[in-house]
């Protein structure tokens, strides 16, 4: 059945590029009229396609079964058998070689139906459709995944909770290590996926999977390599001096001798991606006892009404699933966070686990900052194919954007998370700033995630070193060491998501964590001209009015040129670096005397 299906729709396709051709060609159209009558075509069919397959997709990562796994399986052929047709592409690149005399925003569209083409080529439909249904496995697997802590079932959300809170080494390094069961259970998954990517990917004409993602900056590899690792080059100092510092903070507190990297399970997050939890001075946790999850969800709802945009969509409150499951329930899904454009349209959703702490206040107003970019570019001006950041990590950057001002001060007293007359430690709170979200952030998503991801695809690196590579960048990039050795029957990499269901896409939240400080640096100097480490957004409309200025392009135009346009410069970690200036000062005086980094 799913055969017929998708060649049905590959047939309709291919006569209705035909159609296309025979008529614009007949009628002696210019190449704007023909463009035009074929991106009206692609659009409507895009986006109810995509449409039928994010509800398929949705049903398979909200409740784990063979029946939606089948379901989201043939959705996803049938987009691919519309949007990787063969006459599809055919007309794209015709028109493409004409680009000259269409529109900025026809290109842009064309361009962009080429780049969906190669995520699903049907060129060479049973590859495509092996690697659709390698992709449906993958999720499926890691969605149904349960972790086992001395013999007993463990959610994610109980391990991060005994990561922030368990001072026992030995339980800690218990915690951490259930947290790496999924790695054996996803590898051949992955294995099989490395190859199908990357010989999709080639099918029109990129070199790798990496390589046609980052095509969605206009980037190479190597260009996008560089930027990564010239994040890296600017923030080495500060990086070392935190770390230097952690060290020894972390040292006292489990009674050890200071090591030179720092061991995984000393740190709460199970991929030392955040350092989160260390500045006691800045903690929150204790704030969000005896709040609700909803209270959260609303909270973030609120900012955005605050600063003027409308309340989220009825629906989203219907149709989103948004706490954990139910003690009884046997429903699995997937506990990472997420948000949807379900139809392109008013249809949005977020997939979550929310519960009242720190973490889930501050993913969820990343969520809603999806949410509220998908609202944004939702107008007629921007057809559905360009409904979509200006790149992806703007999309991420506004997430990051607003979980930076919901951090602030100042707003957590103006939503009650602080009291009025709570004074900060101003310092404390930046150094929480720095390790929880920022720093060691870019260490291991522009270090240890980009580089690993780089090399799977890239250099297709033999499975027999994936760990040992892992680990390797883990060591050099974060300063970071496992608490024993991790052997290759493991596999490490795998139990963090993205690798999984958003390969070759982690680059991106290192540059949204850098977009985020331009934003704000922005909107707290020019806009609210307020100090930029306690600076509320809580009811400023003329940020507002920027942030929508700014969504409301969707991807209609150059990112770059959106950013010059917006802040006045390009990508660059100066404001991010004027942000943290404080703290340098502060921890060359702490860290007086001590030996800095791990060489
Ligand atoms: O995956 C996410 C979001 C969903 S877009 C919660 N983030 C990255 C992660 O958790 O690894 C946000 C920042 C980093
Ligand atoms: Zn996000």
């Amino acid at each position: 059945m799913n055969v017929t299906l998708t060649d049905r729709i590959r047939q309709a396709m291919a006569l209705a590029a035909t159609l296309i051709t025979m008529n614009t060609l007949a009628a002696d159209v210019s190449w704007q009229g023909r463009a035009d009558q074929y991106l009206a075509l692609v659009n409507e069919g895009y986006q109810a396609l995509y449409r039928v397959e994010s509800e398929a997709q949705w049903a398979a990562a909200t409740d784990v079964s063979p029946v939606n796994d089948a379901a989201a399986e043939t959705a996803g052929k049938a987009r691919a058998a519309f949007m990787g047709n063969p006459g599809m592409i055919r007309e794209a690149r015709a028109l493409l070689e004409h680009r000259g005399q269409l529109s900025p925003l026809s290109v842009r569209q064309l361009e962009r139906v080429l780049l969906i083409a190669a995520e699903g080529p049907m060129t060479n439909p049973e590859l495509d459709n092996a690697r659709i249904k390698a992709e449906t496995q993958q999720a499926s697997t890691m969605n149904s995944f349960t972790f086992q802590l001395r013999g007993q079932t463990i959610t994610p959300n109980e391990i991060d909770g005994l990561l922030n809170t368990s001072t026992n080494l030995a339980e800690r390094r218990a915690v951490w290590e259930a947290s790496k069961q999924s790695g054996p259970a996803l590898k051949p998954g992955l294995v099989k996926l490395q190859g199908l990517r990357n010989a999709v990917a080639r099918e029109l004409g990129f070199a790798d999977y990496f390589a046609l993602q980052v095509a969605s900056y206009g980037m190479t590899t190597a260009e996008m390599l560089k930027m990564q690792q010239e994040f890296m080059r600017e923030l080495r100092p500060l990086y070392l001096q935190l770390h230097t510092w952690v060290k020894y903070e972390l040292a006292k507190k489990y009674g050890q001798p200071v090591p030179q990297r720092i061991p995984a399970h000393w740190l709460n997050n199970r991929w030392s991606q955040n350092w989160v939890g260390i500045v006691s001075a800045a903690s929150l946790d204790d704030r969000f006892k005896g709040r609700s999850p909803e209270w959260i969800v609303k909270t973030a709802e609120q900012f955005f009404t605050g600063i003027g945009m409308d309340p989220l969509p009825d629906t989203f409150w219907t149709r989103s699933d948004l706490y954990p499951v139910k003690p009884g329930e046997t429903r699995k899904k997937n506990t990472h966070a997420s948000c949807w454009h379900v139809d392109l349209g008013r249809d949005i959703r977020s997939l979550m686990s929310v519960e009242a702490n720190t973490q889930w206040f501050e993913t969820t107003h990343h969520e809603l900052g999806h949410g509220y970019y998908f609202m944004a570019y939702t107008r007629p001006e921007v057809p559905p194919l360009l409904r979509i950041g200006a790149n992806p990590a703007f999309h991420e950057g506004m997430g990051e954007l607003i979980s930076l001002a919901c951090g602030q001060v100042p707003y957590l007293k103006t939503v009650g998370v602080l009291p009025a007359d709570y004074q900060a430690d101003e310092i404390a709170f930046l150094l929480n700033d720095a390790l929880a979200n920022t720093v060691p952030f870019i260490f291991w998503s522009s270090g240890t995630m980009t580089h690993w991801e780089a090399d799977l695809y890239a250099s297709q690196l033999d499975p027999a070193q994936w760990n040992a590579r892992w680990w390797s960048y883990v060591r050099d990039f974060q300063g970071v060491e496992p608490p024993s050795e991790r052997s290759e029957e493991f596999c490490d990499a795998a139990t963090k998501t993205h690798i999984n269901d958003n390969p070759a896409y982690y680059y991106s939240y290192a540059i949204a964590t850098v977009l985020k400080f331009q934003f704000h640096d922005y909107l707290a100097r020019k806009v609210l001209k307020q100090p930029l480490q306690s600076c509320n957004y809580a009811g400023q409309r003329e940020a507002g009015a920027f942030l929508r200025r700014l969504m409301a392009k969707g991807g209609t135009e150059d990112w770059r040129q959106v950013l010059r346009e917006t802040t006045g410069e390009d990508l660059s970690t100066r404001a991010m670096m004027e942000y943290f200036k404080p703290l340098m000062e502060w921890l060359r005086k702490q860290n007086a005397g001590r030996p800095i980094g791990w060489e």
